[in-house]
């Protein structure tokens, strides 16, 4: 089954309308490979403004929301306030959420199960700290998160699941090509054995986590990567590059 490649631009707390409209710009010249899928995760603030200026094609996310619709809780946004803006995804479970805002498993698979229900399509990330990768346990780790997702998610046509070690993110320290590609090919065998063979063979399954312009092409060629969520490079000129790793 072929796999679309999706490519995620995932702005964090970064930007104002000057350097949005930039970049917006920037993505809107492309040129933008036809067969990648392309998302950018913007500030809540600005989500109507940079879907105002991009191209249909270039999906918008929210980079977080909450799990339920509405009510008494101040400071957060519900999937259908994304979907009411123009946003078509939302990021959930990045590891600076899990980490900063100490958000759990279960929340994340609930906010997911929410966001889904509301017509959001989900990009979902998981990943193991340096610690669990050096003491062995990478593969219980993202196995844990993921079934923590797979106990509330029927269809998974509109996941993405995005695979950032955390000790890869922000800090130049790239996977190498051989680690992303032996997680991402366990992450298809467990689908296999916990989901069922077609998610397996049909679940895009991202890596994120320093992502550049000089790493993406031999990323993109492993057989198990369907595509990026970048951080760094997705504010640079450079994430044309990346959208465009597979040509
Ligand atoms: C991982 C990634 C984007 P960066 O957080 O999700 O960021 O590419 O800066 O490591």
């Amino acid at each position: 089954m072929s796999r679309k490649f999706c490519v995620g631009g995932n702005w964090k707390m970064n930007g104002n309308k000057a350097e949005i409209a930039e970049i917006c710009k920037g993505l809107t010249a492309g040129p933008l490979d036809p067969n990648t899928e392309v998302v950018v995760g913007c500030p809540a603030p600005y989500l109507s403004y940079a879907r105002g200026l991009l191209p249909a094609s270039v999906g918008v996310a929210g980079q977080n929301c909450f799990k339920v619709a509405k009510g008494a809780y101040t400071g957060e946004i519900s999937p259908a306030m994304l979907k009411d803006i123009g946003a078509d995804w939302v990021i959930i479970g990045h590891s600076e959420r899990r980490q900063i805002f100490n958000e759990s498993d279960e929340l994340i698979a609930d906010k997911t199960a929410h966001a889904l229900a509301e017509g959001l399509k989900v990009i979902a990330c998981i990943g193991e700290t340096l610690q669990e990768r050096e003491s062995g346990q990478t593969e219980a780790v993202v196995f844990r998160q993921t079934k923590a997702l797979a106990n509330v998610i029927k269809d998974w046509t509109n996941v993405v699941v995005a695979y950032e070690p955390v000790w890869a993110i922000g800090t130049g320290k790239t996977a190498t090509p051989q680690q992303a590609q032996e997680v991402h090919a366990a992450l298809r065998k467990w689908f296999t054995e916990n989901v069922s063979a077609d998610v397996a063979a049909s679940v895009r399954i991202q890596y994120g986590g320093s992502v550049t312009a000089a790493n993406c092409r031999e990323l993109a060629s492993q057989p198990d990567i369907d595509g990026f969520l970048v951080g760094g490079a997705s504010l640079k000129p450079e994430f044309i590059q990346i959208v465009n790793a597979r040509q």
